[in-house]
């Protein structure tokens, strides 16, 4: 008899395995995306893509104060159109920031303390789902 049991395993096991590639639905609010802030004036990653509802986190990882700074009005930003402007303020070394966004579209941010050495990153933020 061939050993139908362990095949079926493997069979489940695959379809689990299968199961679990894909992206499961973030809860509302849950850190989808973390930024580091760092030494080199860069935010890394540079751009990252998250879906309406979740949230980026910022960390400043470095030894410098920093900003995330998303307001056209205080330099070169850009938002989607219906979005509110944000901006962390200064942000010391080990400091943190969250935003949760809800409007889909590209957000490109920069740091207020070093946009003229090219500090800036992008966050996608796609429809839910
Ligand atoms: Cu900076």
């Amino acid at each position: 008899m061939p050993p139908r049991p362990l095949a079926l395993a493997a069979l489940l096991l695959a379809a689990l395995g299968a199961c679990a590639a894909p992206r499961a639905p973030a809860e509302a609010g849950a850190v989808a995306a973390l930024v580091r802030m760092t030494d080199a004036f860069e935010f890394d990653p540079a751009a990252v893509t998250i879906r309406a509802g979740e949230t980026v986190e910022w960390r400043n990882a470095s030894r410098f104060r920093h900003s995330v700074t998303a307001d056209p009005a205080l330099g070169g930003a850009a938002l989607p159109p219906g979005a509110q402007a944000f901006a962390s303020g200064e942000l010391a070394p080990g400091a943190s920031f969250r935003r949760t966004l809800t409007v889909p579209g590209t957000y490109r941010y920069f740091c207020s303390q070093h946009e003229g050495v090219g500090m800036a990153g992008e966050i996608t933020v796609l429809p839910v789902k």
